[in-house]
């Protein structure tokens, strides 16, 4: 089924991460975010400052995708979980192997680069293929707000409306990995809906505590 060596690296650093989690599994567990948007609007970089709080001007686009995850209390009663993101490679040319790896997903966060108007152009596209395999919310996040330009109005409109119109789409946050700008309050913002859902809903399709599929 694997082809490449890239691949079979990936599948090395899952096998580690299950090997661990077999000795934790009482305690933790394992949830799946997905970070989506066209290539180069930051979603590595955003990562990258989260999870080891570093910057790199010239962070290498990511092939197929790449992954981040991070221990993280995310409930009121101080339960953690280990939170898997799934950095999907934003270029074209890795779009066709995208959608099979959407599945248990509970939630998504979706790019675009706020100093590159054309970014917000693949943003329905974006939503479209993530909609389309699952019912998990989404977080719209506007990515270098330090380059911002004099276009950002019309960006903050366009994604608010976006917001507006769409039920799955429950809110818009602005940042910066570059000046580490609103960094923690973007993935808090997302884990704290996910986990009021999940405390509402308290459906086992839904939950929170499904483990990666
Ligand atoms: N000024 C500035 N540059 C940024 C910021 N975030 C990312 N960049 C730069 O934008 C370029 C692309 O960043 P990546 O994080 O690799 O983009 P990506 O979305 O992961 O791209 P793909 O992996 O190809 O999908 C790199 O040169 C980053 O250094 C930011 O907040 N401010
Ligand atoms: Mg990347």
């Amino acid at each position: 089924m694997f082809h490449n060596n890239e691949t079979s690296m990936f599948v090395l650093i899952f096998k580690n991460h299950f090997h661990h989690s077999l000795l934790e599994m009482e305690q933790i567990k394992t949830i799946k975010i997905i970070v989506a948007g066209d290539g180069a609007v930051g979603k590595t970089s955003l990562l990258d400052r989260y999870i080891n709080d570093i910057f790199d001007d010239n962070s290498l686009m990511t092939k197929g995708i790449g992954f981040f995850s991070k221990t993280i209390k995310i409930d009121h009663k101080g339960n953690e979980y280990n939170v898997i993101f799934w950095d999907f490679g934003g270029q074209e040319q890795f779009r066709f192997m995208l959608p099979n790896f959407i599945s248990g997903a509970v939630g998504a966060m979706l790019l675009f680069d706020l100093s590159r108007f054309a970014s917000s152009m693949g943003i329905e596209g974006w939503m479209n293929l993530l909609m389309e395999r699952g019912d998990f919310p989404l977080l719209l996040v506007g990515t270098k707000s330090d380059l911002e330009d004099a276009n950002h109005i019309n960006l903050d409109k366009f994604a608010n409306h976006i917001v507006e119109s769409n039920e799955r789409c429950f809110g818009y946050m602005k940042t910066s990995a570059k000046s580490n700008y609103n960094i923690k309050e973007t993935f808090y913002s997302l884990l704290d809906h996910l986990v009021k859902r999940d405390e509402k809903t308290n459906s086992k399709q839904d939950s929170i505590e499904k483990f990666v599929a």
